[in-house]
């Protein structure tokens, strides 16, 4: 076998790694895309009351009560949230950027909670 032969066939290895490579970070970045999840908020209620995400998904919180005022925050240290007041008919989005396990309250309604697990 020739030098010249030797040297092309490595050529041809790489190029094939390359696209090998190319398409695994493609498949990668199309399974991890965020995703969008909806929650309720219903006679004083978060439904479901519990939810398991991914970190960069976002969860939509739908006022769903005709007559009441809520307002969602979430206080810890690794994710801090606040809505302000969600009037009837609003939705309200958070984006979950942090792995972790959050509890998702009510500032009017104390006993509403929704609990986010994000991997
Ligand atoms: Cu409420």
């Amino acid at each position: 076998m020739s030098l010249k032969t030797e040297f092309r066939r490595a050529r041809c290895s790489i190029a094939v790694a390359f696209t090998a490579g190319a398409l695994t970070a493609l498949g990668t970045v199309m399974v991890s895309a965020a995703a969008d999840y909806t929650i309720s908020q219903k006679g004083r209620e978060f439904h479901p009351g519990e939810i398991t995400i991914k970190r960069g998904d976002t969860i939509k919180i739908v006022n769903d009560d005709a007559d009441l005022l809520h307002h969602a925050y979430i206080d810890s240290p690794t994710f801090s949230f606040d809505s302000g007041d969600q009037t009837p008919g609003t939705v309200t989005p958070i984006t979950f950027t942090v792995a972790g396990n959050f509890n998702v309250l009510c500032a009017i309604h104390p006993k509403m909670l929704l609990v986010a697990h994000v991997q």
